[in-house]
């Protein structure tokens, strides 16, 4: 197959190339506008590679995928581009309306056109396939079952509202005008390459510099997390055996409280970096309950059983195990995370002039 993927150099779908060029033949085209999130430095042994091609491109630029399209002539499309860091949306929720909105518009309207005039054969196997979140469907109460595919949206922040728009535009394309979609609502993903304003990376370079570990409220909100690896691996499956038209929630099976997740961390951390750069006794110790993110959803969990039952996906790491393989990979990384912090990944890149950090950006 030859497939194009947008948002391809962030934190998701940088593990999804990656995993496609590892464990397939597949030849891909990664769509990326290099937003603050996006970095190349992800894709460390993509570059050369001779399946994979980059384009810097907004998706809001139609033209621009036309062409893309046409040369590229993709047999499918992976859709995650997108504004994903909720606090950015509460601060300006300008650029999440233009790319999680405008941008799933624009690029529906470039693979319609694409699809029509492909041959029928082709326009059979092509599938539009795009990514989507469980913030759609709003707070889940303490005791309620996880969220199904039948699970009424309720988005709370404006990043969960633009990408409940997304997923509406999505369906309306296949209902109405037939375009073969997938869609897939996931869970909270931690792992390696995640951009440091995420709760799990932030809070592992934090303790590593001995800064404050903010939990906000009362650190009780529940979320249901899943190693990135096994996302790429369910949207692979997804891909290749989901059904046009359906949707598949994917989560990890593992909730827990932010509270729980940090104090994790700093257990990792205190076994697997023992010398703390002051007299600091305990990481966590670090930890500092702040005002609380406007808005904010108290629980999200997943059920995962459609895709366990229909595709025969089920997550290969604990939350255990993969937390352990994140502190590592951050313990062992310093380079990639040290660029992003002192906005140096943006530099070179750029080429010119003093790049913004990540936190001033923040
Ligand atoms: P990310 O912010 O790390 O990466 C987003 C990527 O999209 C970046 O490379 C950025 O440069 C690119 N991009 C942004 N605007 C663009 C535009 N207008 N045109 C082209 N490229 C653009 O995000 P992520 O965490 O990798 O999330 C990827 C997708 O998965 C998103 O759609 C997100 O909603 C969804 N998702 C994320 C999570 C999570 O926990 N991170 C969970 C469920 C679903
Ligand atoms: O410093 C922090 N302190 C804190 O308590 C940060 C950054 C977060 N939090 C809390 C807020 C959330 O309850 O931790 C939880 C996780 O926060 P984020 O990492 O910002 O993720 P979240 O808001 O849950 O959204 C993520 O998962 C779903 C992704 O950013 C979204 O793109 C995805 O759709």
């Amino acid at each position: 197959m030859k497939i194009a993927i947008t948002g391809g150099a962030g934190f998701i779908g940088s593990a999804l190339v990656r995993y496609l060029l590892a464990n397939t033949d597949h030849h891909l085209l990664n769509i990326d506008a290099l937003t603050y999130s996006g970095n190349l430095h992800s894709l460390p042994d993509a570059a050369d590679h001779p399946r994979y091609q980059f384009s810097q491109t907004n998706i809001c630029d139609a033209e621009k995928l036309a062409t893309l399209f046409a040369t590229f002539r993709p047999n499918a499309i992976m859709h995650l581009a997108a504004e994903s860091h909720v606090d950015r949306s509460i601060d300006g929720a300008g650029a999440f309306i233009q790319t999680n909105m405008v941008g799933t518009f624009t690029l529906l309207q470039c693979a319609l056109e694409y699809w029509r005039a492909l041959d029928s054969t082709e326009a059979q196997s092509f599938r539009f396939q795009h990514i989507s979140t469980d913030e759609v469907y709003g707070d889940l109460a303490p005791d309620a079952a996880p969220f199904t595919e039948q699970a009424p949206y309720a988005p709370s922040s404006p990043y969960a509202a633009s990408k409940a728009a997304a997923d509406h535009l999505v369906r309306a394309w296949h209902r109405t005008h037939g375009l073969p979609v997938l869609l897939s609502n996931c869970s909270n993903n931690y792992g390696p390459y995640h951009f440091p304003e995420k709760l799990i990376p932030h809070i592992i370079l934090n303790a590593l510099a001995a800064r404050p570990l903010p939990l906000y409220g009362d650190g009780k909100q529940v979320r249901d997390w899943l190693y990135v690896d096994d996302h790429a691996t369910a949207l692979y499956r997804v891909l290749t055996q989901g059904k046009p038209g359906q949707t598949y929630n994917i989560g990890g099976n593992a909730q827990q409280t932010n509270l729980q997740v940090v104090e994790a961390i700093c257990a990792l951390l205190e076994e697997l970096a023992p010398e703390k750069p002051t007299s600091l006794a305990h990481y966590r110790d670090l930890i500092e309950f702040v005002a609380d993110r406007p808005g904010h959803d108290r629980r999200y969990a997943i059920d995962a059983g459609k895709i366990a039952a229909e595709l025969g996906w089920t997550p290969a790491h604990s939350f255990q195990q993969g937390l352990r393989k994140t502190v590592r990979w951050y313990l062992q990384n310093k380079p990639w995370w040290r660029a992003v912090l002192s906005g140096n990944y943006r530099l070179e890149r750029l080429g010119t002039g003093p790049a913004k950090s990540a936190t001033q950006e923040a």
